[in-house]
């Protein structure tokens, strides 16, 4: 049994600690709030609407322990800060999971802290936060992880994820992968105020396929190289996989929250700009979403 630790308790962080506990293995939430460190009852309704509850024990970030792996299911905006305080007293050896949505973040952190075990990780379920310490499960999704450099890259607590359901990889081109479907769905679910499925209806195809055919010019230049009509594929298989999510954006918009646009679609940006690419389509639809938030 492997004691997984969990930075980030939202729809993600609480799905990933339900299914943990359903396979026989532990998971503890590290909370940056004090008088939240506590233990904590949290309703998980799965996809076929079964409502279960389980405890989960919540410890303060300060607490210095050791668990067996580390999983950051914080917004991406929020991971380098949370780490912060946990990479004081945190093993060196312990693998640390990114698995926020966009890319940028993991490359700064692994090159920012080399001693420590880094991997990243990618799943396209839907979850939905139904009350604080309760969520949906919308969707049934891939998973896939894998390390992002070489510290200590076999690990075996990384079994406890392959229990859940992650594939280990190369995972790279899978955080491409998830960065083209991010980059349509959320962005879009949130200008025209939609459910996930509404992205792969007819009416939304035209801009669905420019934006999806500009993505694959920046990952092209990246050193992903993708079939035609790959990356759209993706973006529809998703879309309609998660037909009743509301996307982590549309979600985070609804609730006032910073969005993740600059980590997705700006990460997106800023690799085109290095490779001289213009984006127009992704270019327009940053603008309209950042003038959505900002309301
Ligand atoms: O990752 C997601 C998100 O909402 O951020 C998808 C897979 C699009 C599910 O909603």
């Amino acid at each position: 049994m492997a004691t997984a630790a969990i930075l980030g308790a939202g729809a993600i962080g609480q799905l990933l600690a339900n299914l943990l506990i359903q396979a026989g293995h532990n998971a503890v939430v590290i909370n940056h709030r004090i008088d939240q460190a506590e233990d904590r009852q949290h309703q998980f309704e799965s996809v076929d609407g079964g409502i279960s509850r389980i405890t989960l024990e919540h410890r303060p970030n300060t607490q210095a322990w050791q668990p067996d792996l580390l999983l950051v299911t914080t917004k991406a905006y929020q991971g380098e800060q949370a780490l912060r305080p946990v990479l004081e007293w945190l093993k060196p050896s312990t693998p640390i999971v990114l698995l926020h949505n966009g890319m940028g973040p993991q490359q700064r952190l692994a090159n920012a802290h080399p001693h420590h075990s880094w991997w990243a990780g990618m799943l396209t379920d839907g979850a939905l936060v139904t009350e604080p310490d309760g969520i949906r499960h919308t969707g049934k999704g891939i998973r896939f992880t894998g390390p992002l450099n070489d510290a200590h890259a076999k690990s075996r607590a990384i079994d406890a994820l392959s229990a859940i359901g992650f594939e280990s990889v190369d995972i790279l081109p899978k955080l491409w992968q998830k960065l083209a479907v991010n980059a349509v769905i959320n962005p879009l679910t949130v200008v025209l105020d939609c459910q996930n499925g509404n992205i792969a209806e007819m009416i939304h195809r035209p801009q669905v396929q420019a934006l999806c055919e500009e993505l694959t010019l920046v990952a092209e230049a990246e050193g992903q190289h993708w079939p035609q009509n790959q990356a759209l594929d993706w973006v529809l298989t998703v879309a309609n996989a998660t037909a009743s999510n509301s996307s982590s954006m549309r979600q985070d918009w609804r609730s006032g929250r910073q969005s993740e646009l600059a980590a997705i679609n700006g990460y997106l940006l800023e690799c085109a700009e290095k490779h001289g690419l213009s984006l127009p389509t992704h270019q327009a639809l940053v603008e309209a979403v950042a003038n959505q938030f900002n309301r």
